[in-house]
């Protein structure tokens, strides 16, 4: 009977959990023999409707790199993960978490990007990071680079621009695999790959000044580097833990027609495949064929090395991940431009959106669940999904009633996409705990289930404080999302 195959719930070992950055979280910049790190040159934002991560160049860079304070530089701090770890995940067991999505900082295992020996004072923090989780049975889900990389890098090679990043990202990855290797099941390689589009946070590549058409050719240089080194650390990893499993990761960009006239319907389709190239293996020929048009059509020289075509075909990662926050509109013909997260399409009439400007849309989570499964039959694990807001605190105590609304919308459509037959591994929201925003660096755009005590100036005791969404969420990993109504 067709009906038997309809599944009603959340898998049994669903992986619930929530996701963080090293740069946004761990602070310690420069201790313990850590290097300094791209994020940690990028200043607060003054206007929080528009991302200002991207616009470092020389002159910047350079201030930055001789201004020793974390004054203006908010990522130095983080909310000191690094000295917090084990009250921070012993938090997390609280609620129940199953897995831990966090990143390790290559410049604390290599400070210099390229060192030929890792840093024993990195590798060891790590190891005490997993040691707790492990005391937790917390699975971890470790990003190998989220949004950062060792700032000595970039002034040696402009970052990804250069080839030879690959083979330094690769042998970072082989001491990574090779120290924790043992402990560790799951993996990311890159974060949300295709923001590389957008510049230096993501391709550690300095290239303000340069005309659009030259931004676009290296940014697309430097991301294709980034799908190679990608692939070959799928390479390292399946041939050290054959059964261990890797995941690309996306900033998913669903985007909707802006009406049924075809040419809309047509942007809105090519504006996704754009979307989806980022999702490189094996299976995607028909994109990676659009892509060449597109190249070609845009006069981008994109240069590969003789083996690269053959190490991205035959190193699929085993399941895809991918961010979720908002979706948008595409019209054709038109540049409009919407603010916000990775945005580059219009607004939509019909949603609502966060005080960031951010459009909140939970069913577009399913559609795009559907998609993604229906196009490549590969697990799929939503890795980032949350709301910044401001949250105030009264009595010590956060009342997120708004937080609670948004992510239950969100988990409703996961399960009907569920049930709609897509097989999902996990869900980690974004910032289970109150840490540096990724686009503006504000504190007070604030994520978490736990409040961190610090304002956007660093002020503040950094005291732990559980929100209503705590008690929220640590019920809904109870019922395995059985029980999704309001109350905690
Ligand atoms: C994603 C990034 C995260 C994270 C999140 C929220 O794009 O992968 O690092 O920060 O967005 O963004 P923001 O912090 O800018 O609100």
């Amino acid at each position: 009977m067709y009906q038997e195959n309809y599944p009603q719930n959340f898998p049994t070992g669903f992986l619930w959990g929530g996701a963080t950055a090293a740069n946004q979280v761990e602070g310690a910049w420069n201790l313990d023999g850590k290097g300094l790190t791209t994020a940690e040159v990028v200043k607060k934002a003054t206007n929080r409707k528009k991302m200002s991560m991207d616009a470092v160049d020389q002159v910047t860079l350079h201030q930055a790199i001789n201004d020793h304070t974390t004054m203006l530089y908010p990522k130095r701090r983080g909310v000191d993960f690094y000295h917090h770890y084990a009250e921070d995940i012993k938090l997390f067991a609280e609620m129940g978490f199953k897995v831990y999505r966090f990143s390790i900082a290559w410049a604390r295992i290599l400070p210099h990007g390229d060192d030929k020996q890792p840093n024993q004072a990195g590798l060891d923090f790590y190891d005490r990071v997993l040691t707790e989780l492990e005391k937790y049975q917390i699975q971890p889900l470790i990003t190998l680079s989220h949004y950062e990389m060792p700032l000595d890098l970039t002034l040696k090679y402009n970052g990804w621009s250069d080839r030879r990043t690959i083979a330094a990202f690769n042998h970072y990855t082989q001491i990574v695999f090779e120290h924790f290797g043992q402990r560790v099941k799951y993996w990311l390689t890159f974060n949300e790959i295709n923001t590389g589009t957008w510049g230096f946070h993501a391709t550690g590549a300095i290239d303000q000044g340069l005309s659009k058409q030259q931004q676009l050719q290296l940014r697309y240089q430097s991301l294709h580097h980034q799908l190679v080194a990608s692939a070959l650390a799928t390479k390292q990893l399946h041939e050290l833990y054959p059964t261990d499993k890797i995941g690309c990761m996306l900033a998913r960009m669903q985007t909707y027609p802006a009406s049924p006239k075809p040419e809309d319907v047509r942007a809105a389709q090519l504006a996704d495949q754009k979307n989806l190239f980022f999702l490189m293996f094996k299976f995607v020929v028909n994109i990676q064929s659009f892509m060449n048009r597109y190249f070609a059509e845009n006069k981008l020289i994109i240069k590969m090395g003789t083996d690269d075509q053959a190490i991205l075909a035959n190193n699929p990662v085993d399941f895809i991940s991918f961010s979720y926050y908002m979706t948008t509109v595409t019209k054709a013909d038109q540049d409009g431009t919407a603010v916000g997260n990775m945005a580059t399409g219009g607004r939509n009439p019909y949603l609502k959106e966060s005080a960031w400007g951010w459009q909140i849309d939970p069913i577009g989570l399913r559609i795009t669940l559907n998609e993604l499964w229906d196009r490549y039959q590969k697990p799929l694990f939503v890795v980032e999904n949350g709301l910044g807001a401001q949250d105030k605190l009264v009595n010590d105590q956060i009342h997120d009633s708004y937080r609670i609304s948004y992510l239950r919308q969100h988990i409703i459509q996961m399960k009907e996409a569920i049930k709609d037959g897509v097989k999902l591994l996990g869900y980690t929201m974004w910032g289970p705990i109150d840490l540096i925003s990724f686009s503006t660096s504000e504190m007070s755009k604030r994520y978490g289930l736990i409040y961190v005590d610090q304002d956007d100036l660093g002020r503040g005791t950094l005291t732990r404080i559980r929100k209503d969404s705590f008690y929220w969420y640590q019920k809904v990993i109870a019922t395995n999302g059985t029980d999704l109504s309001d109350n905690q």
